[in-house]
């Protein structure tokens, strides 16, 4: 089968960084059109760097990178330096990119990409808020029926929210944008806090990365180090959920995830729970089923697929 055609739209983050480099280093499943930027976890200067700096240490550096939205749809940029650090890649010492930016915006791109693949081809993954994407769709409503499936980090249901009691951070940066991706039609499959806390980073995954010996494998292990700390503090749990890798190891392996094809609504108003994502995970309305929100994963099968492509690179 022909691998997958893919646009990652990023905020990186130390796991945005993971799930890219895996994609990077899977190109018989996954073919990376291109790379784009948003603000979310730090301003757009440094997520658009960070993309640059995680394609040098790849060792992958003709995969165009292009920067998108630095604000989200109507309401202030919130930010995540308190767990991802000042740089957002914060952990390993990388150097400097030297590799460009293209011209271009990336909401530009994607539209472009959409309209010049073949229809049903191209799938978006996104990882961070999802302002690039909604911002395409509202200018160009004509390529939601072209997009094969958008596969995103974002959300939570029984693990509630980490950013507020009730949100999480993707979804509530930019509720708009959500609500606009999530009311597209679109194929969606979504990664949850539900999911992605039981991907958890513990020591003896973490020395496998080390283990690899390579600068991949060593960056990966101190990126892990750094946010874990944050999460141990915070969940008292046995190591870091590694949130976006889940979107790229789901390109590859299916049927390392379950869940269910329930409805979901995006909370745009309350000032009590911003952001929340309302899934209908018993069925207890008649609302349309609009996204498959993914609930468990073999967490063991993840490491293995993670350490062992990372180990190419
Ligand atoms: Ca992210």
């Amino acid at each position: 089968m022909a691998p997958r055609k893919i646009i990652i739209d990023t905020d990186p983050g130390q796991d945005d960084a993971v799930a890219i480099l895996l994609a990077l280093a899977s190109p018989e499943d996954v073919d990376v059109l291109g790379i784009t930027t948003v603000a979310g976890n730090v301003p757009l200067d440094l997520t658009s760097k960070n993309a640059r700096i995680i394609c040098e240490l790849s060792g992958k550096v003709d995969i165009p990178i292009y920067a998108g939205c630095d604000r989200p749809l109507g309401r202030d940029l919130v930010t995540a330096e308190h767990v991802h650090g000042k740089t957002g890649l914060d952990g390993p010492d990388l150097p400097d990119p030297t590799l460009q930016l293209q011209d271009g915006h990336a909401v530009d791109f994607i539209i472009d990409t959409l309209r010049k693949e073949a229809p049903g081809t191209v799938t978006l993954c996104p990882l961070g808020p999802l302002t690039n994407i909604a911002t395409a769709l509202t200018r160009a409503p004509d390529i939601a029926e072209r997009v094969q499936q958008i596969v995103l980090m974002g959300g939570a249901y029984f693990e509630v929210g980490n950013i507020t009691p009730t949100a999480e951070f993707n979804i509530y940066v930019d509720p708009q944008a959500a609500d606009i991706v999530f009311k597209s039609g679109i194929d969606i499959v979504v990664m949850p806090l539900d999911v992605t806390h039981k991907a958890l980073v513990t020591k003896s995954r973490n020395d496998a990365f080390r283990a690899l010996g390579t600068p991949v494998g060593v960056a990966v292990a101190q990126m892990t180090d750094f946010f874990e700390r944050f999460d141990k503090e915070k969940y008292g749990s046995t190591g870091a959920p590694l949130h976006d890798p889940c979107v790229t190891a789901y390109l590859i392996r299916p049927d390392l995830f379950t869940g269910r094809h329930i409805n979901v609504e995006i909370e745009t108003e309350s000032e009590l729970t911003l952001g929340m994502t309302v899934a209908d995970w018993w069925g207890v309305t008649d609302r349309a089923p609009n996204a498959t929100f993914i609930g468990d994963l073999d967490g063991d099968g993840f490491f293995a697929l993670l350490t062992e492509r990372l180990g190419r690179l």
